[in-house]
């Protein structure tokens, strides 16, 4: 009881702040808006067609995403070499496999190792693959002993054994919870973690990570159309999956493509600009992921882009305060997923990641799907707390706080099993 009442001052307490500092959390509160129509051109001509849709109006939506708020992914920034780090068949799971890879892109003499961490389920010929980043390195999502600690920097948090801005030991299983290693292999699936701070540091700084390897002459930053940290953490799954193509005991073919909250933003990114991606897992995205900027519910534009002005690119920093001047919202980021599975996740407490907004990303991207024949979210309610629902689109909001649970991953499997069974 002196929990719950503590809980509830603290709940007024954080409001209060945050209705200061003109975050909305109040469905009556929010402004009217108008969601642009994926279906509809510019000139107000209708999509009728999946040929309309791919050759003419997805590559608009696409190029406004692009441009305006994740920017340009460099071309040809292709890492060529897999250095393999450890393999064993010794693992703390049983039927799982080990196998630890540096994927080594190269400049000159200059080399960035983001180091990929796969286990597999032993006895399975070709499984599919669940793909995602952590935030606390490799050797967070599992105790066991044998995965690489990063050397790469990360944010100081002494509670997980991070100081000075390095991993220790101390970091080993901390994100453990978040990962359902056992249940993925017991199902038949791998699972491939990278560190995102291998391939860009969290901070507002482009002189680090995969940065310095793309510019050259004066320029040491991306330009205002050029991407930020999301698209390029977005570009690091897609070599991941390069590597992953080459592994024989993966179905390449079967990979799903998994993040959380700003790593989800990540993974619905990385979904859209690589359609080798066969499934989108978005797991409490929010803004800047799934849930829709015009609500203007829990976190914003303004407050992303001050928060985290490397994230986005800086042509996406003229909408802080005007969502509604948005020539797309994220509901077409979801349709440009089409046809392929995409499951969106919510948490009740995230109010701050808007579950709402986030349900109604899904249900508007649906037209899109239906142009396929597919059934996308086909309620405007969402439904209720602990009930996934299932389509080409998946949906659940789950009690609790921003996380990833075993519940999360149950659904997720079971999603997965839905779709990329033969
Ligand atoms: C928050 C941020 C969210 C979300 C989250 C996370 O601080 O405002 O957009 O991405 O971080 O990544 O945990």
């Amino acid at each position: 009881m002196k929990k719950t009442k503590l809980l509830i001052i603290l709940l007024i307490f954080v409001t209060g702040l945050n209705a200061q500092d003109g975050i909305n959390y109040d469905e009556n509160l929010m402004p009217a808006y108008t969601l642009p129509d994926p279906l509809v051109f510019p000139g107000g001509k209708k999509v009728k067609t999946v040929r309309q849709w791919e050759t003419k109006r997805k590559p608009q939506i696409f190029r406004m995403f692009e441009e305006q708020m994740f920017g340009k992914i460099p071309e040809g920034l292709d890492i060529k070499e897999y250095r393999l780090l450890e393999e064993s068949d010794v693992t703390p799971y049983p039927n799982g496999r080990r196998k630890q890879v540096a994927l080594v892109l190269k400049k000159g003499e200059k080399e960035l190792l983001i180091q990929l961490l796969l286990y597999l389920p032993k006895g399975v010929a070709k499984a599919p693959v669940f793909l995602g980043y952590n935030f606390k390195g490799n050797h967070s999502v599992t105790p066991d002993k044998a995965v690489i600690i990063s050397s790469s920097w990360a944010r100081d948090d002494a509670a997980s054994g991070i100081t000075g801005n390095r991993f220790s030991e101390k970091s080993r299983g901390t994100e453990a919870s978040r990962w359902s290693i056992q249940r993925m292999l017991d199902a038949g699936y791998g699972v491939a973690v990278m560190y995102y701070g291998d391939v860009d540091p969290d901070r507002d700084d482009f002189s680090d990570g995969v940065h310095p390897f793309c510019y050259s002459g004066d320029q040491k930053k991306p330009l205002p159309g050029e991407w930020g940290a999301i698209a390029a953490w977005s570009w690091g799954l897609s070599q991941a999956l390069n590597y992953l193509e080459t592994e024989p005991a993966v179905d390449a073919g079967k990979v799903i493509v998994f993040g959380h909250s700003r790593l989800g933003k990540t993974a619905l990114w990385a979904g859209v600009t690589d359609p080798r991606f066969a499934l989108v897992i978005s797991n409490n995205s929010g803004c800047g992921g799934a849930a829709l900027s015009k609500r203007i519910f829990g976190e914003t534009v303004k407050r992303i882009n001050t928060s985290f002005p490397h994230w986005f690119c800086d042509n996406f920093k003229p909408y802080n305060d005007r969502e509604q001047d948005l020539p797309f919202d994220q509901h077409e980021l979801i349709a440009l997923i089409a046809p392929r599975p995409v499951y969106i996740a919510s948490a009740l407490e995230d109010q701050w990641a808007d579950p709402k907004g986030e349900y109604l990303g899904g249900y508007y991207a649906s037209p899109v799907y239906h142009l396929y024949g597919k059934k996308g979210l086909e309620s405007a309610e969402q439904p209720p707390v602990g009930v996934p629902v299932m389509n080409q689109i998946g949906y659940h909001i789950r009690p609790g706080k921003h996380d990833v649970t075993d519940f999360d991953w149950e659904q997720y499997i079971r999603f997965a099993d839905m779709h990329l069974q033969d």
